[in-house]
């Protein structure tokens, strides 16, 4: 099977880019580089043409929407573990659950916070604020889940990297996220994982590839 990921160094992709590193797969990656807006570009259109990252091209067939390629990659290399799996059916859709918490409710509100500009023509500064307010609701939340455990209990899966990811870009945009403790711990232990090393190693070359600077991984 041919597996390509679309991804920017530092966006979302960050969490595809991930699971892919745990599943041990061979892929291409293509770096889309938002910063120049080449991801509204008429030729990544053609690939995605709803024009984010990321996207995983699989014998060149596209998908879309990170939730449904983590969930893919999941099915497809079982041994990754990459999620937890449960003969009983209501605790079977709890990670797809936590897996649209995380790219419908956390991923926007933490957009608010680190690109407020992009929700108004006006003055930014009551967009972030708004996102400071629905982010810290959800970060009281995440910090109760993940003090001193992952997320699913003992063993970590891609909700801890995408939460990781979250907490790590709204702290960013300034959000004070050492007011929660248990999330900087949980921190410090996803950035000891192996397949998040690896992509962040696998972003920085891409980011050096394409001559592109500032990214904070
Ligand atoms: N619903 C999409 C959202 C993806 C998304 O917002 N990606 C961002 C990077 S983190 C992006 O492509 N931004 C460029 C843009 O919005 O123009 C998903 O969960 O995959």
């Amino acid at each position: 099977m041919d597996l390509t990921l679309f991804y920017f160094p530092g966006a979302c992709s960050r969490v595809t880019m991930t699971a892919l590193e745990a599943a041990g797969v061979a892929y291409h990656d293509r770096l889309v580089n938002i910063r120049t807006d080449e991801q509204k570009s008429a030729d990544y259109r053609r690939v995605n043409p709803k024009g984010k990252v990321p996207a995983l091209a699989v014998d060149g067939r596209i998908m879309t929407e990170n939730a449904a390629i983590l969930v893919f990659l999941d099915r497809l290399f079982p041994a990754a573990g990459l999620l937890p799996h449960s003969d009983d059916p209501v605790a079977e859709i709890a990670p797809l659950s936590d897996l649209l918490w995380c790219s419908s409710t956390l991923h926007p509100a933490m957009r608010q916070i680190r690109a407020p500009d992009k929700f108004t023509a006006g003055d930014p500064a009551a967009v972030k604020a708004d996102g400071m307010g629905k982010f810290a609701a959800e970060a009281t939340r995440i910090a109760a889940g993940v003090d001193a455990r992952w997320w699913y209990g003992e063993r970590w899966s891609i909700v801890d990297i995408y939460l990781f990811w979250l907490c790590n870009v709204a702290e960013k945009g300034g959000f004070p996220l050492h007011d929660y403790p248990a999330i900087i711990d949980h921190a410090a232990r996803v950035r000891a994982l192996p397949p998040l090393i690896r992509a962040l190693d696998r972003e920085r070359a891409g980011a050096d590839r394409a001559g592109i600077e500032g990214i904070i991984y």
